[in-house]
């Protein structure tokens, strides 16, 4: 293990937080002929949503209860020591004043166009002593240039221009790509040559920065750490650090009908286990589309701290 992870393998516990414009359909969507369709942060594709009908409710999203200190306060009752949180999610929407494009939460939204969430997230963070990361997906299901082979180029062009803003404008600690496996085409659009292109890059733009392996193919060589998703491997994994990442209840993003939280004792006996195998754990809250926490997160995330500090 090398030591530019340091830092983070010593924290062990981080908070991810799926918010997007999908927040705002709460997970849920009523088609045309009144049938309502259920998903969270995939729920553009999975229900089908007309390009044009999704941009209208995104026109819609004003999460002005997003309070920055609080999803702090609770990530520091945790005892989660870093912060992951979608930058832009595979819908496309960015959640800064990004000047590459308008499709973002400043120029797309009813929301207060002084407030800057990433900005005020940062600001606490910093606060708190708490590390601040992005997730970034590198599929995009919103801009036109990202499906054609032909256009693609000009697409990455955007994705550089919008990573270069990110790293100069809040200074993150980590980047978390995802979305470099692409549903629609299997054949490959994202090469390992286009991840270590990437890694190259976002690490040349600060050579400190974290990057996990879906910058590239997964692979040992990808990235620095590796990414199993709402699992424990069952075995120490040799050869790169991993963090494994999780859901409270069924959802990343929020779902206002899934009620299945996982209790205290199994998210703690998870960050245990994890521990134990040397590896991280990256718990996930989806904040509504007011962008408050739910309730039933804050109080698990604190039973888990609570537990922490008394043992
Ligand atoms: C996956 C995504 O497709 C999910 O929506 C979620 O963000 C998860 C952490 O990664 O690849």
């Amino acid at each position: 293990t090398s030591d530019r992870t340091e830092w983070w393998r010593q924290d062990r516990f981080g908070m991810f937080i799926h918010f997007g414009a999908y927040s705002n359909l709460e997970g849920e969507y009523t088609r045309q002929d009144g049938t309502v369709c259920q998903d969270a942060e995939w729920i553009m594709r999975q229900c089908d949503i007309p390009k044009d009908a999704y941009e209208k409710q995104a026109a819609t999203f004003d999460p002005s209860g997003f309070d920055a200190k609080k999803v702090v306060k609770a990530a520091k009752d945790a005892g989660q020591r870093y912060i992951v949180i979608t930058s832009k999610h595979h819908d496309g929407y960015a959640m800064w004043p990004t000047k590459v494009n308008k499709w973002n939460l400043r120029d797309h939204s009813s929301f207060d166009k002084r407030r800057d969430i990433m900005r005020e997230l940062k600001k606490e963070a910093d606060k708190a002593g708490i590390k601040l990361g992005f997730y970034y997906s590198i599929w995009d299901w919103h801009d036109p240039d990202f499906a054609d082979p032909a256009t693609f180029p000009k697409y990455k062009k955007r994705m550089y221009a919008q990573l270069k803003e990110l790293v100069g404008e809040y200074d993150p600690a980590l980047l978390w790509f995802d979305g470099e496996w692409d549903a629609e085409n299997p054949t490959n659009r994202w090469s390992p040559k286009d991840g270590a292109e990437l890694e190259r890059y976002v690490k040349g733009l600060k050579p400190s920065l974290l990057v996990n392996n879906r910058v590239g193919k997964r692979r040992v060589a990808d990235g620095d750490f590796g990414t199993p998703e709402q699992e424990i491997p069952g075995q120490p994994v040799d050869g790169q650090p991993w963090e494994s990442c999780m859901t409270l209840n069924g959802h990343w993003g929020f779902a206002r009908y899934d009620h299945e939280w996982k209790s205290a004792a199994e998210l703690t006996r998870n960050l245990l286990s994890t521990a134990s195998r040397s590896g991280n754990y990256l718990l996930n809250i989806g904040p509504d589309k007011k962008g408050r926490v739910p309730d039933e997160s804050v109080r698990r995330l604190r039973a888990m701290g609570d537990w922490l500090r008394a043992n």
